[in-house]
């Protein structure tokens, strides 16, 4: 059996909006209002998906969740109707895109039992956010159904919240042997919600039959969430024994880096000083919001948002980096504009597990055929453009399900109708 990292991309669903609904995400406060284009954006994320398989990665995808939310809207006794505009925006959330706020993921090395584990996030913080899960449970207990090799898990309850593989980093000397997992949380008390609770991230890593000894809790700096950092994502990625990180990602970056290198003396952490990127440039470039990915022929490659490269400051301290010979050897810059400007850069957008992809449900996996499929779907069902006051109109939400529906029957995934 061979485990492989497999990148789980969020298709942009047709509802992508700009309803401003994420307290403490600077991109999505700042386009509120804005013209969405679904079409472009979804258009966009297939061409992330495609370069990847380019630089020979295995990639996978999950389906957009159906929008409205009418079953949410049941359960609060009302309808998309009835609902009023702030009801219906949070129900029209084209937020299940944002894979990397799907699930936490241990991999089979690391858990007592063998087997791959995935807690499905209950995102409770954002109400726009807290009614993804039963959505993605159904599709990771498709994908992951083989119980031989996973185990999906349901999500913690409330009130602690889970933000999922976001505030979690895994660092090993190769994806298939034990690892050390980092579980980052936040604390309250600062001018934006700390999403991820200790509590929960503790939960997630019982339910994972983690090693406590080679466990990390660790606390995100209070600076970080307050300067918009609302998940540990934007500012540190890690990958196999490379921790790439802001100085100021942590209350405590030096016990962080202490206990990394204890449990796994070969870490490399790649520490980006204040003084060369300001938390600010690194939270409005998403310099951090990278994917991290080993390259089949050696190396890693870092996959940075287009508007990284075009930060002055960041553009610097990268050919620094190339230029220093490290573990990163390539840089490859992605345009998700459209997901960006919700706050949601390339490493947002994906989920990774490590596994077996013959133990996988093909249907969940992506290869260029099925993505000029999915193109098509794209083109002809996804709205061209969304406006605001657009969300409330019965016409859209007609359209929107047709279009979900017709992309679910191309891809052999009625089920989730
Ligand atoms: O939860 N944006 C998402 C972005 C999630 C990014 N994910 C990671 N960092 N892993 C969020 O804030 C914007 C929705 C809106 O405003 O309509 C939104 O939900």
């Amino acid at each position: 059996m061979t485990l492989r990292e497999i990148n789980f991309d969020g298709l942009v669903g047709p509802s992508h909006n700009y309803a401003g609904l994420s307290l403490g995400n600077l991109a999505s406060a700042r386009n509120y209002g804005s013209m969405s284009h679904p079409r472009a954006a979804a258009l966009e994320g297939l061409v992330k998906m495609r370069a990847n398989l380019d630089l020979g990665l295995l990639q996978g995808l999950f389906v957009p969740h159906a929008r409205p939310n009418r079953a949410w809207l049941a359960s609060l006794s009302t309808t998309a109707d009835a609902a009023g505009p702030v009801l219906v925006a949070n129900a029209l959330s084209a937020s299940p895109m944002w894979a990397a706020n799907a699930a936490t993921v241990s991999p089979a090395p690391d858990a007592a039992d063998g087997r791959c584990h995935l807690s499905v996030a209950n995102l409770m913080t954002m109400p726009h956010r807290s009614h993804e899960w039963p959505g993605t449970l159904s599709q990771l207990q498709l994908a992951f159904a083989d119980p031989a090799h996973f185990v999906v898990h349901g999500p913690v309850p409330p009130p602690f919240g889970d933000e999922g593989a976001a505030n979690h980093m895994r660092l090993c000397e190769g994806h298939d042997v034990p690892g050390v997992e980092v579980f980052v949380y936040g604390v309250a008390g600062g001018p934006f919600p700390a999403r991820q609770h200790r509590e929960a991230s503790n939960a997630v890593a019982r339910a994972h039959r983690l090693d406590p000894a080679r466990t990390i809790f660790a606390q995100q700096s209070p600076e970080a969430i307050a300067a918009g950092a609302f998940h540990n994502d934007v500012v540190a990625v890690a990958n196999e024994r490379v921790l790439f990180v802001h100085e100021q990602a942590f209350a405590d970056p030096l016990a962080v880096y202490d206990a990394l290198r204890r449990l796994l003396p070969e870490v490399e952490i790649v520490e980006v000083p204040a003084s060369a990127v300001s938390l600010a440039d690194a939270i409005s470039s998403y310099l951090f919001n990278a994917q991290l990915v080993t390259l089949p022929e050696g190396g890693m490659a870092l996959i940075v948002p287009a508007e990284a490269i075009e930060t002055p400051p960041v553009a610097v301290w990268l050919d620094g980096l190339l230029a220093r010979n490290g573990p990163i050897r390539r840089v490859v810059p992605v345009d998700v504009r459209g997901s960006m400007a919700n706050g949601g850069g390339p490493a947002c957008l994906r989920l990774r597990v490590v596994a077996d992809p013959e133990t996988i449900d093909p249907r969940f996996l992506a290869d260029h055929a099925k993505l000029d499929s999915i193109a098509v779907v794209i083109e002809r069902e996804w709205p061209e453009t969304i406006a605001v006051e657009d969300l409330e109109r019965p016409a859209l939400w007609d359209k929107l399900e047709t279009a979900r529906a017709m992309l679910l029957r191309s891809l052999e995934l009625e089920v989730l109708i």
